[in-house]
Parts: structure tokens; sequence; C-alpha cells
């Protein structure tokens, strides 16, 4: 049996793990990675409201239902139901409001100065913390998103290996995606890196991502589970069996112990909550309020009109397993250290 030291993992340690199927490798993983985090944070899960604003975009990534080439119904949300939103969920206990956009055009064009407006309300007003998602976007639009107060500038390569980033978000710049990122980070955002799973990645690409990620700094480290989206090239490829996903949330609370890492409702819904946590995540995010017009990504539509992607729901679970959602402040006392 392999021995799990955190302290030294080598590169052929981490593939190791990602090839075995060992119940007792595997379970010692998972405890491991639930130990680490509650040595850094007790019993305290964070959780994060997602606002997805805009779903018109320029790109055309193969893996994504919101691909331009995609002929489906779109929304561009307007300022003041941007703020209703965010506001509905800070009430209802979330710690940080996530600004996801498509690469929207129309924003592009007038400089993010609504976006920066939105920032800076929920900042000043609701004295919140808030992540941006806009996709790649030039060190200028950057600099004013940070000076609007953006805590987190979110960016996923999705890969490391450039082969297979060239077939995933098509047309686009490896250099360029990864430079927006770790301007951000120069500028003083947090930043967080991700992969997808299930995209024809091997276990090396995979362990590479896993050190990339370290390399670069990323406050946050997440792992998303490809769904296959309709209308898009990769509508027929299959989604990966979740013990990847769930492996690598494990290795990332390993090597990074204090490392954010998302257990996402967007891939199977609130009922893919537990087995995350129980990985070694130590945050919720895609929480959406229901009824609201707002949609996820990977799963635009799953559980989110029902009630099921809100902090009351991931509350009854976590409290099951002897965990809770934790207090803004709480939260931005973890991101100040
Ligand atoms: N448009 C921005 C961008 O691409 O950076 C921000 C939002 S984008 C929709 C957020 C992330 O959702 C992507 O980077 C990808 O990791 C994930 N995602 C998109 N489509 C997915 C799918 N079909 N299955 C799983 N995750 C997906
Ligand atoms: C999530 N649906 O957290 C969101 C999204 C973008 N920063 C995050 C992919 O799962
Ligand atoms: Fe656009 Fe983001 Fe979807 Fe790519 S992943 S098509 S950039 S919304």
């Amino acid at each position: 049996m392999l021995e799990l030291n955190r302290d030294d993992f080598t590169k052929a340690e981490l593939v190791k793990v990602m090839r075995s199927d060992d119940p007792e490798l595997l379970q010692e993983l998972f405890s491991t990675a639930r130990k680490i985090r509650k040595e850094i944070q007790g019993n305290k899960i964070f959780a994060y409201g997602f606002v997805y604003f805009t779903t018109y975009c320029r790109n055309n990534c193969n893996f994504c239902y919101y691909r331009n080439s995609n002929d489906i119904e779109r929304y561009r949300k307007n300022e003041e139901e941007v703020l209703a939103t965010s506001k509905a969920l800070i009430e209802s206990g979330v710690n940080l409001i996530d600004l996801t956009m498509g690469e929207d055009p129309q924003y592009h064009q007038e400089k993010f100065e609504t976006v920066a407006n939105i920032i800076k309300k929920i900042k000043g007003e609701y004295d919140t913390p808030v992540m941006i998602s806009p996709g790649v976007v030039s060190n200028e639009i950057i600099d004013n998103l940070a000076d609007a107060g953006a805590d987190f500038y979110a960016l996923y390569q999705e890969t490391h290996n450039r082969e297979l980033f060239a077939k995933l978000r098509v047309g686009q710049d490896y250099d360029e995606r990864m430079n927006a990122k770790l301007y951000a980070k120069e500028k003083g955002m947090l930043i967080e890196e991700g992969l997808l799973a299930g995209v024809g990645e091997n276990e090396e690409d995979i362990v590479d991502s896993l050190l990339t990620m370290g390399e670069i700094g990323a406050s946050q480290v997440r792992v998303m589970s490809f769904i296959p989206q309709e209308g898009s090239p990769m509508e027929n490829c299959a989604t990966p069996d979740r013990m990847e996903e769930l492996k690598i949330i494990a290795l990332m609370r390993l090597l990074y112990p204090q490392a954010l890492i998302p257990a996402s409702l967007d891939v199977d819904g609130i009922k893919g909550l537990k087995d995350r946590i129980n990985a070694g995540a130590n945050l919720i995010t895609s929480i959406i309020p229901p009824k609201s017009g707002f949609m996820g990504v990977a799963h635009n539509t799953m559980d989110v009109d029902e009630g099921g992607r809100t902090v009351e729901e991931a509350r009854g679970i976590l409290d099951q397993m002897g965990l809770r959602i934790a207090t803004r402040e709480e939260y931005k006392e973890f991101i100040k250290e």
C-alpha cells in the first residue's frame, strides 16, 4: 500500500494515486484530506453565491453550452437585477458573490464600467467579498476590476496540456489566459485556477495541473467533471466517473492544506455535495436563488428553481456531517491570512 506522505509527494506518487483503485488507499486518501481540512478550519465550510449575469459569449469552447455557435436562449441581466440577486444571496448566508459572465462583447465595449459599479456596490453597501469570473480581459480592465475592489479573479485553464487546451478552448491563446491570471495576482487579487475532468486528459496531465496550481500561487483551486451539453461538439462525449474528481479534490487538499477547494453544486446538484466535502473540499459553490432567472453553467437549471442550490439546503446536509456554514466575518479572516 502507498504511504500518503503529504510533505514530499513526487510526481510519480501522485500519478500512482490517480491510477489506483485500491479501496484501502482511497479511504486513506479521503480521510487524510478531511483531517487536514479539520486542522485548518475545524467544522467550518464556506459558501459562495453564483451570479451568472450574462450568457452571451464571443468564444466557442467545445465543452460549453454557452459557446457562441450554440443556438440557445441567452440573457443579459441589468445592474438592478444583479444587485437584487446578490443581496438575496448575501441575506441567505453566502460568504462571497461570484460575478460570472460569458465573454460578452457588450461589456468589453463599455470597458466593464457596469461590472465595476456592481463590484463597488456589493463591496460598499453589502460589505461582502467579490469574485469576478469574466474570462480573459485586458490588463487595463483587470486594473479597473481590482480598483473597484474585486477580491478574487477566477480563470480556469481547464488543462495545462497545451495540445488539449487548443482542442477545448478553440481559437484561444494558452499564454494569454495564463498571463491574465498572473497579472491579476500581481495586482493584488487572489486567483482561482481550475481543471476539467473527463475531457481527454491522462493522469500525467492531471498531476501537471495539480503542480502548476501551486506554482502560480492560486488561493482557490477547483476541478469539475465534464457534463455533456446539448448542441455542442462534445455533446456525445461521456461524463467521467466521479471518482476522478474526488481523488483530485483530495490530492489538492493534501498538496495545498490552506487552499479554498470547491464542492460545486453545478456538477451533480445538491446530491453531489456530501461526497465532495468528504473528499476534502472546504467550500460550496454555485449557490443560486430559486426562481431568480439566473442559470448555472455545467447544469444550467438542475435543482435551481426547486430550491436545491441554497444555503438552507446545504446547511441541512452539513449539519448531519457535524459541519456548519462559516460566517462572512470568518471567511474574511480566512482570506486575509
Ligand atoms: N466565461 C468565463 C470563462 O470561460 O472563464 C467564465 C465562466 S465559464 C462558463 C466557467 C467554467 O465553467 C469554465 O471555465 C469550465 O471550467 C466550466 N464549465 C463550462 N462548461 C462545462 C461543462 N460542460 N461541464 C463542466 N464544467 C463546465
Ligand atoms: C461554480 N457554476 O462554482 C460555478 C462556476 C465560475 N467562477 C464558477 C463554474 O460551479
Ligand atoms: Fe464562453 Fe466561458 Fe463558455 Fe468558453 S467556457 S464558451 S468563454 S462562457
